[in-house]
């Protein structure tokens, strides 16, 4: 393949940006020659893990599967990106120990929850604030903010090509592309 593979794992909000910037960074990669993969709610939580809920325990082993799952794409030489709320400090502790990867990075996509709710592309913001969603992060359930991300990409003030930007600039840096 001639690429080394790396990780970068999007934490926040729902809303925040997450799969999107992820999913425009991946367009990026292809057109540098690059093999990667976005892992999201939207791919996991329909099938692999579509058992779960959102209790803090079914967070937690959603984002197991998903690391399980990375460690075999990683084996395979492909780029992976995660893009989960992933609210829990001690669980992306516990990713970044399961993956084991020296090229594993955290990147807190940054928004407050006034600008994700009123976003609030998929109405599930109202939905939750009405009651009709239970355990929704940041109206009913926590969102622990990371504490030492290794990059911060704040999409209040960035557009999403800024964002982009940003995320190559640090790429490069790092000696990954
Ligand atoms: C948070 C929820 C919930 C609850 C459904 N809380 O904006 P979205 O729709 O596309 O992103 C959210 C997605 C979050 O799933 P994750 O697998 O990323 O979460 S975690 O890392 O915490 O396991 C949202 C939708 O699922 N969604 N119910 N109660 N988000």
């Amino acid at each position: 393949l001639g690429q080394k593979s790396f990780v970068l794992w999007f934490t926040g909000l729902s809303g925040s940006g997450k799969s999107t910037i992820a999913h425009r960074l991946e367009e990026e990669l292809h057109a540098r020659g690059k093999l990667t993969y976005v892992f999201d709610g939207d791919n996991i939580r329909s099938g692999l893990c579509s058992d779960l809920s959102f209790s803090p325990q079914a967070r937690a082993e959603n984002l197991r599967r998903v690391a399980e799952v990375i460690k075999l794409f990683l084996d395979a030489g492909v780029i992976c990106f995660a893009a989960f709320i992933s609210p829990f400090e001690s669980e992306r502790r516990k990713v970044r120990e399961m993956i084991n990867c020296d090229a594993f990075y955290e990147i807190y996509v940054k928004c407050p929850l006034e600008v994700c709710e009123a976003r609030d592309v998929k109405g599930l913001y109202r939905l939750a604030r009405e009651g009709k969603i239970k355990n929704y992060t940041g109206i009913s359930s926590p969102y622990e903010e990371p504490t030492s991300p290794d990059l911060v990409v704040d999409t209040e003030k960035l557009t999403v090509e800024e964002s982009i930007n940003l995320l190559l600039s640090f790429l490069y840096q790092k000696k990954l592309l």
